[in-house]
């Protein structure tokens, strides 16, 4: 990672982040599980990455008969560029190589709730970008 990189995603209050000129700031508030199915064992591990760069992650999360259950707090605030992805992905402790769910490019601002999903799992992301 180059210096310019970490500067990029050093995590910011919302007040710091609006203080930057251009870009955007991201809000990531929640991640709900959907359908968790892409281990055969256990739950799902997903990671959630900023242009490429891990910036959450949960361990071994199960669908829930309680809705609230499968709501999971984030609440972390990024600066980014005018268009960035986000992708989410299932963690597999070094067995092998994270398996991809899906990827999305965003640009512009307002909120958002994203459906990331792949034959095994489903996620919904929600956020705000702010200008
Ligand atoms: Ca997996
Ligand atoms: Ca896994």
């Amino acid at each position: 990672m180059t210096k310019q990189n970490q500067a990029l995603f050093t995590k910011l209050t919302p007040e710091q982040a609006a203080a930057i000129e251009g870009g955007a700031t991201l809000r990531l508030d929640t991640l709900r599980l959907n359908r968790a199915g892409s281990d055969d064992i256990g739950g799902d591990d997903p990671i959630i990455r900023l242009n490429g760069n891990t910036v959450a992650s949960f361990r071994d999360i199960i669908i829930s008969n309680n809705p609230a259950d499968n709501i999971f707090s984030i609440d972390q605030s990024f600066a980014v560029g005018d268009t960035f992805d986000i992708q989410i992905l299932d963690d597999d402790d070094g067995f092998s190589a994270p398996d991809p769910i899906e990827t999305r490019t965003y640009s512009g601002t307002g909120t958002f709730s994203s459906i990331f999903s792949n034959e095994f799992s489903s996620y919904t992301l929600s956020g705000e970008i702010l200008p």
